[in-house]
Order: C-alpha cells, then structure tokens, then sequence
C-alpha cells in the first residue's frame, strides 16, 4: 500500500507510478522535462523565479495529509506525476460496457477519442499560467502573490498528468502532443490554445478572481467527469487532480468575495448608499459592485461556452463508450446507459428559445452545465449574503445562460444578461452596460499596484480571514528576491 501512497523522489520526476522501473517512459519525460523548464523561466518574471514562495507540495497520494507546505523557488517545484491509489475492483460506470473492468490499457476503438479529450484537458492547464503570467508583478499582498503562485505551479503539474499518460500510453503521436502542448501558446495568433476561453485575456486580479472562480470550476467539472472515465490511469490521475482543484476555486470565491467587502466597507463609512454612484465610490479606490457584475458575467459567459454545444455527438460518443461519465455518475439512479431516457434542452430556434426535450445521450453536455450552474450558485448566494449583511442594496447575479456565447444554441444570437433577445446592433450599442468596458479596466488597472509589506493590502481589496496554513497575518509568504 504504502509503496503507492508514497511519493518516490529517486528520478528527477517526483512520482508514484514506479517510473525508476519504467524506464522507456522515463526517458522519455526526462527528454521533455527541460522544454517544460524553458516554457516556466521564459513566462514568469526573473524576479520572482528567485524569490521563496510557501509553496504546499504534493507528498503522498493519502487525503489525510498530501501535502506539505515550505519556502521554495518555483524553477525547483517538484512537479510530479501523482495518481490517486488503483481499485482494482473498479468497473467502467456507464455506457455500452457499463459493469465491465475498468481499462488499464487504452481500448484501440477509442485510441483517438481518448486522445483528443487528454490533449484537450492538458492545452488549458499551461494556458491559464500563460494567461496569468502579468499579475505577480501587481499583486495586492504577498498573500494573494502567494496564491497565484500556487495556482500556476499546481496547474503546470496538471500539465505533467496529462503529458504522462500521452508518454505512456500513446506512443510517437502521445510524444508529439506532449511537444506541442509547449509550442501552442495562449491568445497567439499562429499556435493558439484549443478552447476559447483560454486565448483571453486575464488583465488584472479581479478577472483571476473570477477566472479561478468560474473557469477553474468548469476545470473541476471537466475532471469529475474525467475522473469517472473508464481508462484507469486517466481516471486516477484526475481524481488526484481534484483535490488541487479545490484550493484554486477558493482563491477565486475569497477574492471576490474580499473585493466585495472592502467595497461595501468602503461606501458605509463614506456614507454611500447608492451602489450605481460610481464615480463617488472610485474615488474611495475600491471596485464598484456593478462592475463586479460586468466582470462576472464577463467570465461566466466565457465559462460555459467550454461546455461545448449543449447537444453534441462527441459528447453521446464519450458517454456511450464509458470514456466520460456524468457528474456524480455512480450516484446517479439510473440505468447509467440513458436508453430511451429524455433530457431537457433548452434551445435557440426560428429566433425563440425554447425548451425541448431531446435524448438523454445526445444532452450530456448541458446536463454537465447544468451541475456547473448549480455548483457555481453556491458561492454568489454567499456574495450576496456578505453585501447584504452590510446593509446596502445590490445581489450579484449569473446572466441568462444565452447572454454573450459563442459556443453552442445561443452562439448566433444577441440576447440580454435578462434573457432577452435583442438585434444584434442593439446588443452592440449596449455591450458596455453589460460587459467591462475599456474605461472599466483602465480604471481597475490604476488599482492595481502591488502591496508587498508583509500583512498589508491594496486599497481595494479585504485582508483575508485566516492564513494559508494557517499562518499569521503578517507572515511573509514571499521572500522577495531585490535585484
Ligand atoms: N472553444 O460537440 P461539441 C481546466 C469544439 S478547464 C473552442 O460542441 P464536445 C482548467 C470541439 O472541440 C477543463 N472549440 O463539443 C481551468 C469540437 O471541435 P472538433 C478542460 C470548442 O466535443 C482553469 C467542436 O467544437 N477540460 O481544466 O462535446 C485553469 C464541436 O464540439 C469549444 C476539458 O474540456 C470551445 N469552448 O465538448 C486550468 C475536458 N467547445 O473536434 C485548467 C476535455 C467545443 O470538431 N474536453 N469546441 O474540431 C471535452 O470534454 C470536450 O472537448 C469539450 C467540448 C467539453 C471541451
Ligand atoms: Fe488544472
Ligand atoms: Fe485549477
């Protein structure tokens, strides 16, 4: 048991999947390891590749305590390939081979659509880092400095998962992915990243917030799915990524949410009680709330189009060849095969939208999105309460699932964060009303310097409740190194 559990650091490749015996696979990830050190040291500042970040490393595989948190330089991270324990009783949960053994070798049938989904989850992970790759240098605390860092170390680790098992179980093609996962490059016009949400922008620490929030959270749906999967390894692999996953959704609901409070702080002891006073209150240097709202529905709308179309045959495809399930798939009472089952859609046709039902299979998308919905309302319910608790009158709210897409039903049409369909010009002549404006990110731009005295924060933003690690408010969480 404890052989796998424990994480092996006797190659260059922390790992617990025995690669000091595997040596063709270790080879070849050793031959990509300096690539991967070029693409981390051309992206992030020098200045911070030097300095000591309290990083938590992934030690063990075992819930109860797999990480451990010290001071490192980033460029000696320990990246590692790191699977959650086999369960060899483990049966594949859905579709057509519903009840057989769990792959531990890929099923030659559904080589290439096995490929395609871990080259699609590998592309994002490098792609947020390259995304984020501006805001350390305008971080609002050493705090927040040290939770992008984390975020950015862990996703990269996300990218050694994926580029494991194209090493291991893909042969020359999965050694060309693994290149090409460093030659693509966000927001690139000649090698950009494959889903659109991951060639926008992050311009300031508000979209992180809200990036983390709601991009990582399609990230934590994408991988249940995923962790579900009847390929073994791949199956392993994102269950361990999960337990990463939780800590970069927290950072985004933390931020905002401290972003929230300090605004509402800001207009009680002015005496503002009007939140579309904007002018008044950026002067106090916090973000008003309705740009908050422009900044949410900004990223949720980005969010779901990763989903992809809401009725998609890839999707049927995956679900019914046991290579992706459902969220919570095996707690789910059915017959875990959707025959004949029926799935709620809701539609964009001759100009209207409407509801419809279509099969179950063909749905497995929207179903997946509509969990996401779920799942993301959890943390404005908690926004709200914290505003209201400050006694000023606004609620944060998701736009209608049609509002700004460009994926799917409502990619061709113009509709209101109400729901409302509108021309396409009307949308165009209000677009600013709904959605950050030029003058809206300069504006939070010029908030943006960075705070690094440790226990001290931007003018715009809460101190956080408690340490990461449970540390002091005034412990240093960078060790700046000074030119
Ligand atoms: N942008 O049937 P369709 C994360 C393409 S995030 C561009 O509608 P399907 C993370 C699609 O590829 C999680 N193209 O959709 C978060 C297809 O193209 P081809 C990442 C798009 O295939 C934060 C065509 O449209 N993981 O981990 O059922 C920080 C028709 O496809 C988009 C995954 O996504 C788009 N938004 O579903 C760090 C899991 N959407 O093949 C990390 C793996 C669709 O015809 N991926 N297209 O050329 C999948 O499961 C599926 O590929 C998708 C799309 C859910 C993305
Ligand atoms: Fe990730
Ligand atoms: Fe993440």
């Amino acid at each position: 048991m404890s052989a796998v559990m424990n994480v092996s650091y006797d190659t260059q490749i922390p790992n617990n999947v025995n690669l000091s015996s595997d040596r063709r696979v270790l080879k070849a990830l050793e031959k990509w390891h300096p690539g991967y050190l070029n693409w981390w040291n051309d992206l992030i500042p020098d200045q911070f590749q030097q300095s000591l970040v309290y990083l938590r490393t992934a030690v063990s595989v075992d819930p109860k305590g797999w990480a451990k948190f010290d001071y490192v330089k980033m460029p000696e991270y320990r990246w590692g390939v790191l699977l959650a324990p086999q369960n060899e009783e483990r049966t594949i949960p859905c579709g057509e081979h519903k009840g057989e053994p769990a792959w531990q070798e890929v099923p030659g049938e559904y080589r290439a659509m096995l490929r395609r989904l871990i080259v699609i989850q590998g592309d994002t992970e490098p792609a947020s880092v390259e995304q984020q790759r501006h805001l350390g240098i305008t971080a609002p605390s050493l705090y927040d400095m040290r939770n992008l860092f984390q975020v950015n170390v862990e996703e990269g680790r996300h990218l050694w998962a994926m580029v494991y098992l194209l090493h291991k179980y893909f042969g020359k093609d999965g050694r060309e992915e693994a290149d090409d996962m460093l030659r693509r490059s966000s927001g690139s016009e000649e090698a950009p990243r494959m889903l659109g949400a991951f060639n926008e922008a992050t311009p300031d620490w508000l979209s992180f917030f809200m990036f983390t929030y709601f991009t990582d959270r399609d990230g934590k749906m994408q991988l249940e799915s995923l962790a579900q999967s009847g390929f073994d390894p791949l199956s392993r692999t994102c269950r361990f990524m999960l337990t990463e996953e939780a800590h970069h959704m927290f950072v985004g609901e933390t931020g905002v949410g401290r972003t929230i409070q300090k605004t509402c702080e800001a207009m009680n002891e002015a005496g503002i009680t009007d939140p579309y006073d904007i002018n008044k209150i950026r002067d106090l240097g916090v973000i008003d709330l309705p740009t908050i709202q422009k900044k949410a529905n900004m990223h949720y709308s980005l969010s779901l189009d990763l989903f992809g179309s809401e009725v998609s045959t890839n999707a049927a495809n995956a679900f019914n060849a046991g290579i992706k399930a459902r969220y919570m798939e095996t707690k789910i009472d059915d017959d875990h095969q959707l025959q004949g089952q029926d799935y709620r859609v809701r539609r964009f046709l001759d100009g209207k939208i409407v509801e419809e039902e279509v099969p179950a299979l063909s749905a497995i998308n929207m179903r997946l999105r509509d969990d996401y919905v779920r799942d993301a309302s959890g943390g404005i319910k908690r926004w709200n309460a914290a505003i209201k608790k400050t006694g000023i009158e606004f609620e944060i709210k998701l736009p209608h699932e049609g509002f700004h897409r460009q994926i799917g039903e409502f990619a061709s049409a113009s509709i209101t964060p109400e729901g409302d369909i509108i021309s396409a010009d009307a949308w165009a002549t209000r677009r600013n009303e709904w959605l950050p404006s030029d003058a809206d990110g300069d504006y939070i731009k010029s908030l943006m310097v960075p705070v690094t005295e440790p226990g001290k924060y931007a003018s715009w933003i809460a101190p956080p409740r408690i340490g990461i690690d449970n540390q002091p408010g005034d412990f240093e969480y960078v060790k700046l190194h000074m030119a």
